[in-house]
């Protein structure tokens, strides 16, 4: 077995901030990463599939769904141990890391917070251990930035809920067990529901021919006059905040995630440029390398040091929608760019697959879009510091 070199650069001495806690986690996902992700991953990409079976094993390591209390499953864990987890697994695969964003933030927060006592015993313990999957509609093939404008309606038959309409570009949806699906009700209130598997009129095909995420499955949710029955509505919650709560908890975790990404490939450049050797020296010793590279860093540790920052503030309940989003979009495009970077100092080399490079840079062109574009998280800033709305 090869042993992965990974050096996780922390040129600010992040570490001094974590608890003993906080490193054992880190230790014990990145094992994983190493053992289980690494060695699969660059197939799965080529062959544009899900590794499914390492649902149940993220499922026994307690990823899913960290931050949910013991009782339900859940880990019980702060989100500064949310938000490393994520980081570890985006280290792996942006792929990977959607399917436990997915499966924590927006599933397993919804039920946990907007459902009945019922609705978090039947679903909770069964995603935290990956015995089912979940996905979250929300998106539309007419609507993704303004969701309010959402045409999937629900309407009261007495004793069910008849859905009708098609969400579009969901994670897991071929995979899911389950769907938290956000619908417009008669009054024209969004709601969320609970749609299962197998109900009649739903079906869920999946979106092929992606160059990004191509290790996730990304796909449809179609409702045909789908019977849901009332006890699947999530009875605490009314209004786009729902899903738009769901969506802080994953844009955070998100922008943890897009770090682990942006370590990989620095990583990867930093020991590539020492070894390739041009002009009788190695690339690492030319102005140019150095440049690319001490950018690098110090691009990934103000984003080390916000992520931290923000975790805390998230700790105490402080942190703010916009304060999320500024991190998210940060992130994520500091990711973006290290990537590209990265693949430059590796030239011909950094296309293939014989380094995470090019395949961190392709599933970043998703994260850059998904849970918000760039764009929409610079107007959520943009709106927070003048109090002007620029959306419409
Ligand atoms: P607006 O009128 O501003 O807000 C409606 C209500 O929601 C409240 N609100 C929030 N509440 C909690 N958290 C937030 N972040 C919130 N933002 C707004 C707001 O106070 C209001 O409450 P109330 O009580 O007055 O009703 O809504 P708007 O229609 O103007 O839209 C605002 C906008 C554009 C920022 C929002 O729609 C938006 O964020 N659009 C982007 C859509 C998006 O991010 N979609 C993501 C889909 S899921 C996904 O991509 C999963 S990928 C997963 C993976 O694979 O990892
Ligand atoms: P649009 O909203 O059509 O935007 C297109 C462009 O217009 C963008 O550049 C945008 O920034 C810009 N724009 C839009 N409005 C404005 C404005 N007011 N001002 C300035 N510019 C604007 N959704 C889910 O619900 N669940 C999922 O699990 C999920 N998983 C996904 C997985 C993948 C791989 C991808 C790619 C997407 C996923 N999404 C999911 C959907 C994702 O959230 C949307 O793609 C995203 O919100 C953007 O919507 P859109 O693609 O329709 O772009």
């Amino acid at each position: 077995m090869t042993v992965n070199p990974f050096i996780a650069p922390d040129y600010f001495f992040v570490d001094e901030l974590l608890t003993d806690e906080h490193k054992i986690i880190r230790s014990s996902i990145r094992d994983w990463v190493n053992r289980s992700v690494k060695p699969v991953i660059e197939e799965a990409n080529q062959k544009h599939e899900f590794p499914l079976h390492l649902i149940k094993e993220m499922g026994e390591l307690g990823i899913f769904g960290p931050y949910i209390p013991v009782e339900y499953g859940g880990a019980g864990l702060d989100q500064i141990s949310y938000g490393i987890i994520m980081a570890e697994l985006e280290r792996g695969d942006s792929g990977i890391r959607s399917a436990a964003s997915v499966q924590s933030s927006l599933v397993m927060y919804p039920i946990f917070t907007f459902g009945s006592e019922e609705q978090r015993k039947k679903f909770l313990p069964l995603l935290a251990k990956g015995e089912i999957v979940g996905a979250f509609g929300l998106t539309e093939p007419d609507h993704g930035s303004d969701p309010a404008n959402m045409e999937t309606k629900i309407k009261d038959n007495g004793d069910f809920y008849l859905l009708n309409g098609t969400k579009m570009w969901i994670t897991n949806s071929s995979i899911a067990d389950i769907a938290v699906v956000w619908a417009k009700d008669e009054q024209g209130i969004i709601r969320g529901l609970i749609v299962e598997k197998g109900m009649e009129g739903f079906t869920a095909p999946e979106i092929l021919g992606k160059w990004s995420l191509r290790a996730s499955v990304t796909g449809e949710l179609v409702f045909d006059n789908v019977k849901v029955p009332k006890g699947n509505l999530l009875p605490n919650i009314k209004g786009l905040k729902g899903p738009l709560k769901c969506l802080n908890s994953a844009r955070y975790g998100i922008a943890w995630g897009a770090l682990g990404a942006a370590m990989d490939c620095y990583d990867a450049a930093l020991r590539y440029s020492k070894e390739r050797i041009q002009f009788n020296k190695p690339i690492a010793a030319f102005q140019l390398t150095q440049k690319k590279l001490a950018e690098m860093l110090t691009e990934v540790t103000k984003a080390q040091l916000l992520a931290w920052r923000l975790g805390t503030l998230k700790n105490k309940d402080k942190a703010t929608p916009a304060q999320i989003s500024m991190l998210k979009r940060n992130n994520v495009k500091m990711a973006l760019d290290v990537a590209r970077e990265s693949r430059q100092i590796l030239g011909a080399m950094g296309i293939t697959g014989d380094y995470p490079i090019m395949r961190h840079l392709m599933n970043l062109e998703s994260v850059i879009t998904y849970e918000g574009t760039h764009d929409i998280h610079l107007l959520i800033t943009g709106m927070d510091i003048t109090g002007e709305n620029a959306f419409y």
